[in-house]
């Protein structure tokens, strides 16, 4: 987890009063970056673009009063992430509970006290950067720093749903390092998980399309997520990264396959249909695995 730094966080500020902003901006200019809005519309548009960590949101404002706006910053996903805290006027009970029930994290009342502010700020770009790091943590695995099992059974989870309203296919390839237990017997297990680390990698920068995931599936196994593919993309994909991991040359002397440690590839192509599952999926492109180790290893099978 990094150490908590300010001067990284990007914080919008949303008030239809240009003088509030002005006073806010001058509290919080050594916060990070500040970005303006002065009405509920330009300020859902900016947190779109910039998903800024924190945004102080001003209640009284029209057309779009704050309440609008925060629930629909918490209900878009380009825009959820980010914690908002209310600046109002309206002092009580009942002006409280309305903006933490529309989502807000805090509240600040005006008039603008600025070690209130500070303070508040602080606190939550704190909480927000914990936040993110954890999920991070929970998504990614250790050694590889590819995403894990559990990220990658959400998004194949998400992308095949989304495929099957469009009617589009999904590729799946399945990777699996051939003789790893032989490598490590040889060259050791410290050796083994660099040379994870080295398919990890090449995998990552073999893997370019948007909305294309890489993740460590297990041991020394990987699954590639590839959307909107076809066989003959799949195939070149996978006599791709095949080529790639051998062209590490990282010496496997051992292997009957190759003088360089190789994978092999079970590749899967479905349009998903509401009939089938992911696990479907997974399954085939674990035959197609196990054909390509039957083969001879250092291949892809589809
Ligand atoms: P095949 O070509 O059939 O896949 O043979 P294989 O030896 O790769 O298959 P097997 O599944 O029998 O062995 C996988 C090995 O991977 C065994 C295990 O010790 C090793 N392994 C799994 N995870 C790790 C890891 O995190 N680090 C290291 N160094 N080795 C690992
Ligand atoms: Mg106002
Ligand atoms: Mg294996
Ligand atoms: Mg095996
Ligand atoms: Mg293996």
């Amino acid at each position: 987890m990094s150490a908590y730094s300010p001067k990284d966080s990007s914080i919008l500020i949303i008030d239809d009063d240009i003088n509030l902003i002005r006073l806010m901006s001058q509290m919080l200019k050594d916060f990070g970056r500040i970005l303006f809005a002065t009405n509920g519309e330009m300020g859902l548009h900016i947190a779109q673009e910039q998903k800024p960590d924190l945004i102080l949101l001003d209640v009284e404002m029209a057309p779009m009063d704050g309440y609008e706006v925060c629930r629909r910053l918490k209900s878009d996903e380009a825009t959820s992430a980010s914690a908002i805290i209310f600046v109002t006027a309206k002092v009580g009970m009942e002006s409280e509970i309305a903006c933490l029930d529309a989502g807000a994290v805090d509240f600040i009342c005006k008039p603008l006290n600025p070690l209130v502010v500070q303070a508040r700020v602080r606190t939550h770009l704190r909480l927000q950067q914990n936040t993110a790091a954890l999920e991070s943590l929970a998504q990614h695995d250790s050694l590889s720093g590819l995403y894990n099992r559990r990220y990658f059974n959400m998004a194949i989870e998400a992308e095949y749903r989304r495929l099957q309203r469009h009617q589009l296919p999904l590729g799946l390839a399945m990777v699996d390092i051939d003789h790893f237990k032989k490598y490590n017997d040889t060259y050791g297990h410290i050796a083994g998980d660099g040379a994870i680390c080295a398919v990890a990698k090449a995998l990552e920068h073999a893997t370019k399309r948007p909305g294309e995931v890489v993740a460590r599936y297990g041991g020394e196994e990987f699954v590639v997520l590839l959307p909107q593919v076809d066989a003959e993309i799949l195939s070149q994909y996978g006599q791709m990264i095949c080529d790639k991991v051998q062209a590490l040359e990282l010496p496997h002397a051992t292997s009957d396959t190759s003088a360089w440690l190789s994978i092999s590839v079970g590749l899967a192509l479905v349009i998903p249909n509401s009939q089938s599952l992911p696990e479907d999926l997974i399954k085939q492109a674990d035959q197609a695995l196990y054909l390509a180790k039957q083969n001879g290893r250092n291949q892809y099978h589809l």
